[in-house]
């Protein structure tokens, strides 16, 4: 694994501004109104999305919950076609029918986001059987909440992926909450990475690694966790990594977030990851400074310019609205 170079870093950091400030922008348009539905942010966890698909090749594919605006963008959708698809548009990445939780592209082989929790496990288990029964050099990249590790299909896909030796690695970003309830009065295990010793020891030592616990506020410590973990799933099977973060917004919009102090927020707020490494990119690269602000102006611009291809974009036709519904 070659470490990255100052270009890959800094892509890296414009991704997670990019993430952040798209999010702040959607937050506004759902408090205008123009978002409907549900809108789940990822800020505060974009180390975590940025690292672990930086590490995956072209033919690897990726698939994660309702919180998959830092997965799509960071796996490289088109910045105005996703931002139609939170304002419903025709021209979203969906056709405006799936909205922030159902972003997809086919072609880069994100196979999406999924609003029952752990309802995509068996997919990824599916997509990576479809792979090693090809004999196709493919590796399936899975994430998945805390709180889904307490989920029924949580276990069978585990399980299955243990005893068919899939090549997946199972990625839970453990942001400490699930909705209001903290992981240690939901799950039996609070290190979540110990789930995965019950799948470990099949005959041959066939069977579940159970992978380390990665600072998810880290950047370059996910890409070369994953990294790993993608190398351990090609030649050897499924593997579960887990991401220590913080989600530092509510749960979705218009929570009132009683369950947790604001001290705790702000303490992690001020770890926060873009922060993090931007400090890591200044201290690393002389007179870099200048740089990093031109990229953080250059993501304003790309992300307003993207609000107003979105709001000038026309709305799905009756019949796009009854396509994709039913066979004919
Ligand atoms: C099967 C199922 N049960 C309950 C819900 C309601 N629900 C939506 S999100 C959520 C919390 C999931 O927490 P976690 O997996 O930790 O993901 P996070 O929101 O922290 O990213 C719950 C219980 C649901 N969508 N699906
Ligand atoms: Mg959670």
């Amino acid at each position: 694994m070659a470490a990255p170079n100052k270009e890959t870093l800094l892509d890296w950091y414009r991704q997670m501004v990019l993430i952040r400030r798209f999010e702040e922008r959607c937050a506004e348009l759902y408090q205008q109104g123009l978002i409907g539905g549900f809108l789940h942010l990822y800020i505060g966890q974009e180390a975590t999305g940025v690292g672990a698909v930086a590490a995956l090749r072209e033919q690897d594919h990726v698939i994660t919950a309702y919180r998959d605006h830092g997965i799509a963008l960071a796996r490289g959708l088109d910045v105005n076609a996703l931002m139609a698809e939170m304002l419903g548009k025709a021209t979203g990445v969906s056709g405006g029918k799936g909205g922030s939780m159902h972003l997809a592209n086919r072609d880069l082989r994100f196979w999406g986001g999924y609003g029952i929790v752990g309802g995509h496990l068996p997919l990824a288990a599916g997509i990576a059987l479809k792979a090693k029964y090809n004999e196709e050099d493919e590796v399936v990249l899975c994430l998945m909440g805390d709180g889904a590790t307490n989920i029924g299909y949580f276990h069978e896909s585990l399980n299955l992926s243990a005893v068919w030796e899939l090549p997946v690695v199972w990625l839970v970003e453990n942001n400490q909450y699930g909705m209001g309830t903290s992981v240690a009065r939901a799950s039996g295990a609070t290190e979540i990475v110990q789930k995965a010793m019950a799948y470990c020891c099949g005959p041959d030592g066939r069977g579940m690694a159970v992978g380390p616990r990665l600072d998810g506020m880290d950047v370059i410590a996910m890409y070369d966790g994953i990294s790993e973990a993608i190398e351990h799933a090609r030649t050897k099977g499924p593997i579960l990594v887990e991401s220590l973060t913080y989600r530092l917004e509510g749960h979705s919009m218009g929570d009132p977030q009683r369950y947790r102090t604001k001290e705790e927020v702000e303490e992690f707020s001020a770890a926060g990851p873009i922060g993090r490494f931007r400090n890591h990119l200044i201290e690393k690269y002389k007179n870099i400074g200048s740089r990093l602000d031109s990229i953080d102006q250059e993501v304003l611009d790309e992300v307003e310019a993207a609000v107003e291809f979105a709001q000038n974009s026309p709305d799905p036709t009756f019949e796009d609205l009854t396509s994709h519904v039913y066979v004919d």
